[in-house]
C-alpha cells in the first residue's frame, strides 16, 4: 500500500509556495530572511511558522477558516513536519509527549498585548478536548465542558478593552489540565496571577473597566437590574461612565449566565455574583462631604442599597465608611472619624477588594468542580498534566504605573524561563543523543530579573522597604531611594541622573530598559498600590453578612483589630512569589512555545507593519531560537518518521526497505544523496547539520508526489 496521504501532499507543496513552513531551513538565518520569509508567509494567509516544536504566530485579526473539525483530524496523531505549522501541531506535540512517554507538558504562550495569546490558548484547550475521549465517557466530557466554558466566565470579569487590546486579559492565567493513563481529561486546576483590580476604580481614556459590569447593564434583564437597583445605562455610574458599551456586551452576559450554569454555580450563588457587582457600582457613585466637624455620606439611600444586595445593616455600612477602627500603642481599641479624603479611599479600596475577591471566588468554584477526585495512582496509572500558560503581555502605555511594572516584570520572567528551557533542551537532547553541541550567545535578561527581584537592592525590595518603614515615606522619596541605589544600573534610568531626557518627569519619573522595550514608569501611586490598604473595618463588615456565599469571601474579618498582622506582604512581593512558583512549575514540565507577534497597532487584517514585527522577533530572541536549533543540527528527526517521509526517494527503501533496522535504511537515504558528512546519527534520531541537504530531499519529494498522486488516482479509477 503507497503511504501519499492528504496531508504529505499539503506539506509539500505548502513548503514549496509560501516561504520556509520552519525557520531553521532559511538558506541563511539573519534577520532580513527571518522577516521575509514571516512576511511572505503572513501575506498568504499562513499566519503559523515553526521554529523547531515551536510555532510562531502572527495575528491575523479576522477569522480564519482553519479551526474546523477536518483541520482538527488532520492533526491528530501526526507528528510535525507532516502537516502545515498550526497551533494544532504544537498542542498534538504536548499532548503525545505527555501520552507517550507520560510526560508532564506544557505549553506556553507569550507575546505582547494584543499578539493573540489569549485567542492562541483558546484554539489550543478546544483541540485537547475534540481529540479526546473518543469514547465519549460522560464525566470525562462534564470535565471538558467545564474547562472550555471556564474561558467565557474568567475573560468576562478579568479581561476588558484597553488602548492595546478590546479583549485585553486583565489577570494571567496558567491552567493545568490533568489526564488520566487513557490520555483523557480527568480534571484541572487554574492559578490565576494579580487581577488588575484598579481597573474598577479608573480607566485610561479610551478604555473600559471590566466586561462583566457592561454585560450586566446591557444584557441585564429589567427584573434583574431593579432587583439589583441599578439603571442599564453605564454613563449612570462613575466607574463604567468612561467605557462605551459594545454590541457583544448584552449576548455576552447570556453566554456567561448560560457558563454559569453549565459549571455549576448554583442560583444563589449566581446571584450573589450580581449582587456584588451592583454593589460595586453603587459604592462607586457614592460621596462624601464635610459639614461643621465630621464627614457624611450624601445619599443615604444608596447606602440601603448596599446593605440590601451585600446582607448587611445599614449602619454598618454607613460606620464602616466614615470609620477606622484602630488599636492604640497600649493596647486599647478606638474609633477614628475618616477625613473626606480618607474615606474616598477607603470606599475605592473597598470596592476594588470586593471584586478581586469575587473574581478570586469564582476561580476557587471553577476549581472545586474540575479538581481531580478519587483518583487513585494504583488502580488509574500515573495522573499526567499538560499546563496551558496564557498570561498577561508585555504593555507599554502612555501613562506606566505599577500594573504594567509587574506584568512587565512578570514578561520579563518568562522570557528568562524560555532563554534557559531551550538552552537546555537542547542540550539535553543532544546529551541524550550521544551528540556534540555547540553554545550559541544571547543576550541574557536575567540582568534585567535581578534589578527587580534581587533581595535588598532590587526595585520590589526599595519599594517595600519605604512601605513598611514608619513615618510617611511618599512617593518621590522612594523614587530618590530606587535613584540612590540603582542609579548606576544599565538597565534603569532617572531623569534626576540623566537631567537632559525632556521625556520623562523630573520627580516622578523612572525608566527601565525592558528586554522588549525602554518603559518609563510613573512612581505616583506604586506605595499605596503596593500597600495596598484595606480598612479591617470593611472586611468585619463583610464577615459578618447573612449571605453565606459573600461571607466565604471575607474570612480575615473575623480578626480583630488587634489580631490583625501588622505588616502584611505588599503586592508586589506576593506577585513575585506567586510568578516565581509559576516560574517553578513550567521549570519541570517538557515546554513547548507559542510566540505570538502582533502584526501592527491598527488590528488591522492586511497590514505587515515591518518596524513593528522585527522589533517583536527581535526581542522575543526568534532569531536566536532558531541559531540554537542550528547551532549544530538544524533538523532532527526520529529514523521510522524520516524514512516515512523520504523513502520513495531512494532505490534500497521505496516501497519497502530489506535492511534490518530503520536506522540502516535511513543510512541508505542519506548516502544515496550524497550527504552523509552533514548528518549525525543519535541513538534514535538523525541530525542534520544544513537544511541544504534535507532541501534536496523535499524538492525531489515535490517532484514525485503530483507524480504518485496521478498514479494513486489511476490506481482508484480501477478500482472503481
Ligand atoms: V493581552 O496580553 O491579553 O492584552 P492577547 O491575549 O495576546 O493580548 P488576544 O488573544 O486577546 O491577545 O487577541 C487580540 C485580538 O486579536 C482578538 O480579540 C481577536 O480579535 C484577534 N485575534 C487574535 N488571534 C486571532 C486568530 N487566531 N484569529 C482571528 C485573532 N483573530
Ligand atoms: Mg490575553
Amino acid at each position: 500500500m503507497l503511504a501519499v496521504d492528504r496531508a504529505s501532499v499539503m506539506a509539500a507543496l505548502e513548503g514549496l509556495e509560501f516561504g520556509k513552513s520552519d525557520f531553521v531551513l532559511l538558506d541563511e538565518v539573519n534577520i532580513e530572511q527571518f522577516m521575509e520569509n514571516l512576511k511572505l508567509r503572513f501575506e498568504n494567509a499562513h499566519i503559523y511558522t515553526f521554529i523547531g516544536e515551536g510555532v510562531v504566530s502572527v495575528n491575523p485579526y479576522k477569522q480564519m477558516d482553519i479551526y474546523g473539525k477536518e483541520d482538527i483530524n488532520a492533526y491528530r496523531g501526526r507528528e510535525l513536519y507532516e502537516n502545515p505549522p498550526h497551533l494544532y501541531a504544537v498542542a498534538d506535540a504536548a499532548y503525545k509527549a505527555m501520552k507517550r512517554r507520560a510526560k508532564d507538558t506544557c505549553i506556553v504562550v507569550s507575546g505582547e498585548s494584543g499578539a493573540g495569546k489569549t485567542e492562541a490558548s483558546k484554539y489550543i484547550m478546544q483541540y485537547i478536548a475534540a481529540i479526546t475521549n473518543p469514547s465519549q465517557r460522560a464525566e470525562v466530557e462534564s470535565v471538558k465542558n467545564v474547562l472550555l466554558k471556564s474561558n467565557c466566565v474568567l475573560e468576562a470579569f478579568g479581561n476588558a478593552k484597553t488602548n492595546r487590546n478590546d479583549n485585553s486579559s486583565r489577570f494571567g492565567k496558567y491552567m493545568d489540565i490533568n489526564f488520566n493513563f487513557n490520555g483523557n481529561p480527568t480534571g484541572g486546576h487554574i492559578n490565576n496571577y494579580l487581577l488588575e483590580k484598579s481597573r474598577v476604580v479608573q480607566q485610561n481614556g479610551g478604555e473600559r473597566n471590566f466586561h462583566s459590569f457592561y454585560q450586566l447593564l446591557r444584557g441585564g434583564s429589567d427584573v434583574m437590574l431593579k432587583s439589583l437597583h441599578l439603571h442599564n445605562d453605564p454613563a449612570n455610574y462613575v466607574y463604567t461612565r468612561e467605557g462605551a458599551t459594545s454590541n457583544n456586551d448584552r449576548s455576552s452576559h447570556n453566554a456567561v449566565l448560560s457558563a454559569l450554569n453549565v459549571i455549576g454555580f448554583s442560583e444563589e450563588e449566581i446571584h450573589s455574583i450580581y449582587r456584588i457587582l451592583g454593589t460595586v457600582l453603587i459604592l462607586g457613585n457614592l460621596q462624601f462631604e464635610t459639614d461643621s466637624e465630621s464627614v457624611r455620606v450624601v445619599g443615604m439611600g444608596d447606602v440601603s442599597h448596599i446593605a440590601e444586595l451585600t446582607s448587611t445593616e445599614p449602619d454598618n455600612v454607613t460606620k464602616s465608611l466614615l470609620y477606622r477602627t484602630v488599636a492604640t500603642g497600649d493596647g486599647e481599641v478606638i474609633e477614628k472619624g475618616h477625613s473626606e479624603k480618607e474615606a474616598c479611599f477607603g470606599r475605592d479600596a473597598f470596592t476594588k477588594a470586593l471584586y478581586e475577591r469575587l473574581f478570586g471566588w469564582i476561580v476557587g468554584r471553577i476549581n472545586a468542580v474540575i479538581e481531580v477526585k478519587d483518583y487513585n495512582p494504583v488502580l488509574h496509572g500515573k495522573n499526567t498534566v499538560i499546563g496551558v500558560l496564557d498570561i498577561y503581555g508585555f504593555e507599554i502605555f502612555d501613562n506606566n504605573s505599577f500594573e504594567q511594572f509587574c506584568i512587565n516584570y512578570c514578561n520579563e520572567k518568562l522570557q528568562q524561563l524560555f532563554i534557559q528551557l531551550i538552552l537546555c533542551q537542547e542540550q539535553d537532547e543532544y546529551r541524550r543523543e550521544g551528540i556534540k553541541w555547540q553554545h550559541i550567545d544571547y543576550f541574557n535578561n536575567q540582568i534585567i530579573v535581578d534589578l527587580v527581584e534581587q533581595p535588598h537592592k532590587g526595585i520590589i525590595s526599595v519599594l517595600d522597604e519605604a512601605c513598611l518603614s514608619v513615618g510617611k515615606v511618599t512617593d518621590t522619596v522612594c523614587l530618590e531611594s530606587m535613584d540612590a541605589k540603582l542609579g548606576q544600573h544599565p538597565h534603569y534610568t532617572s531623569r534626576k541622573l540623566t537631567p537632559s531626557d525632556k521625556t520623562m518627569e523630573f520627580n516622578r519619573d523612572f525608566r527601565i530598559r525592558h528586554y522588549a522595550g525602554d518603559v518609563t514608569y510613573s512612581i505616583e501611586g506604586f506605595l499605596d498600590k503596593n500597600k495596598d490598604p484595606l480598612y479591617q473595618d470593611f472586611k468585619r463588615l463583610m464577615f459578618n453578612s447573612s449571605n453565606p456565599v459573600m461571607k466565604e469571601m471575607w474570612p480575615d474579618g473575623q480578626l480583630s483589630i488587634t489580631e490583625v498582622t501588622k505588616r502584611p506582604l505588599t503586592a508586589a512581593t506576593l506577585f513575585k512569589n506567586s510568578i516565581v512558583a509559576l516560574v517553578e512549575k513550567l521549570g519541570c514540565k517538557e515546554p513547548y512555545y507559542v510566540r505570538c507577534i502582533k502584526p501592527n497597532d491598527m488590528k488591522s487584517p492586511l497590514l505587515f507593519d515591518d518596524a513593528r514585527c522585527q522589533h517583536q522577533v527581535a526581542y522575543l530572541g526568534l532569531l536566536e531560537n532558531v541559531r540554537v536549533r542550528r547551532a549544530g543540527f538544524a533538523y532532527r528527526q526520529a529514523y521510522t518518521r524520516f524514512l516515512q517521509r523520504y523513502k520513495m526517494t531512494c532505490v534500497y527503501t521505496w516501497p519497502n526497505h530489506l535492511m534490518e533496522t530503520d536506522r540502516e535504511a535511513v543510512e541508505a537515504i542519506v548516502t544515496q544523496h550524497g550527504f552523509q558528512d552533514d548528518v549525525a546519527y543519535g541513538h534514535t534520531k538523525l541530525f542534520v547539520r544544513t537544511p541544504k541537504s534535507l532541501f534536496t530531499l523535499e524538492q525531489e519529494r515535490a517532484v514525485l508526489i503530483p507524480v504518485l498522486v496521478l498514479f494513486l488516482q489511476k490506481v482508484w479509477r480501477g478500482a472503481l
